[in-house]
């Protein structure tokens, strides 16, 4: 049997591709660009809420949100040694996130304006996020799959942290109810855009779909997250901007209004309102944190060097 054939057979009865199997060089490709793209944000999601650390209203919250953020960066360390199992190399993945020549997600190109977008981004982000890394659990590629299990329970974690501390300023004065409504109209649209191009403009979607890597299309789970949502935002009492969200009987979901795909593209070019913030904050921590990588090598090399004596 052929290298193609066993990695054809491989996929057809539903089992893993490891990292010394055969892969086809764009099957491993798409795997380090789409791994790569999910740890960077990872890391540069971290900014949003970071922003609120020093400023968060008790202790209690401070505790919770700087566990988040720690989760968070946990996840992209634990995704770049996934892409690492791919022949990449970290540095390489950071170097390609701060040169702008690798993406991350479109979302954290958004400000975080108040308190209250700390926990519609556990809510909506979040939430959205678990829709679309659910079925990457049973992803082809052995070392995305596991990884992703441990991720999404932490997820999972977040999104609650989210909508309990929704539903605390939902109880308290009317102006942090107003505040939550804010928040959330802020960040309704952009977490739909975090599925990815409709499936008829997504070039990867039918390819990915065919090696398994992906289960379900980018609109396919956009559906999932506004089905699953808007009975979340019932619960809460705020209203999802948008006026033509409406239960559809015979689809057995929810119709919603038309994306800005526009506003998308551009956010993707480099545009939205935080991207050159973003990358400015991550390629500073970058350079400042070089003593600190040339300091663990050289302690390495030190321990190496009494071993073999
Ligand atoms: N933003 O053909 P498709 C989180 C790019 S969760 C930026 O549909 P694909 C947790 C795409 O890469 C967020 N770029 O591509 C957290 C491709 O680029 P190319 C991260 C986007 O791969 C929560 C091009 O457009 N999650 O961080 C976006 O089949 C709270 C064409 O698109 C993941 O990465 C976008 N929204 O489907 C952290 C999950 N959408 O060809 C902190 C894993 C598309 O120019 C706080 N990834 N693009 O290189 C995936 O599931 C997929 O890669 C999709 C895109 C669904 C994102």
């Amino acid at each position: 049997m052929t290298l193609e054939a066993q990695f054809e057979r491989t996929l057809a009865k539903d089992q893993r591709i490891e990292p010394r199997d055969w892969m086809p060089d764009a099957y491993r490709a798409t795997l380090i660009r789409m791994i790569a793209q999910h740890a960077h944000s990872e890391i540069i999601g971290m900014q949003p809420e970071g922003n609120w650390i020093t400023r968060a209203p008790s202790l209690r919250r401070k505790a919770i949100l700087l566990a988040k953020v720690q989760d968070e960066a946990g996840h992209g360390l634990y995704l770049y040694s996934a892409a690492e199992t791919l022949g990449v190399d970290r540095s390489e993945l950071t170097e390609k996130l701060i040169s702008g020549k690798q993406k991350y997600s479109s979302i954290f190109n958004y400000p975080t304006l108040t308190f209250a977008d700390v926990g519609v981004i556990g809510w909506l982000v979040d939430g959205a996020a678990i829709c679309n890394q659910v079925p990457l659990c049973r992803s082809s590629y052995g070392p995305y799959a596991r990884a992703m299990i441990r991720i999404c329970k932490e997820e999972s974690f977040h999104q609650r942290q989210g909508y309990e501390l929704l539903m605390t300023m939902m109880r308290g004065t009317e102006e942090q109810r107003r505040m939550v409504q804010d928040a959330t109209d802020r960040w309704w649209w952009p977490s739909l855009m975090m599925f990815g191009p409709p499936d008829a403009e997504s070039p990867h979607t039918a390819q990915s779909m065919a090696w398994k890597i992906k289960r379900h299309t980018n609109d396919e789970l956009r559906q999932r997250f506004v089905d699953m949502t808007v009975p979340q935002a019932e619960a809460l009492g705020v209203t999802l901007p948008d006026p033509q969200l409406k239960w559809n009987p015979e689809r057995g979901h929810y119709d919603f209004g038309e994306i800005d795909w526009a506003e998308f593209k551009r956010v993707l070019a480099g545009q939205g309102p935080c991207n050159a913030q973003r990358l400015a904050r991550r390629r500073a921590a970058h350079e400042n944190g070089a003593w600190v990588r040339e300091a663990a090598a050289a302690y390495a090399a030190k321990q190496a060097g009494r071993r073999a004596a």
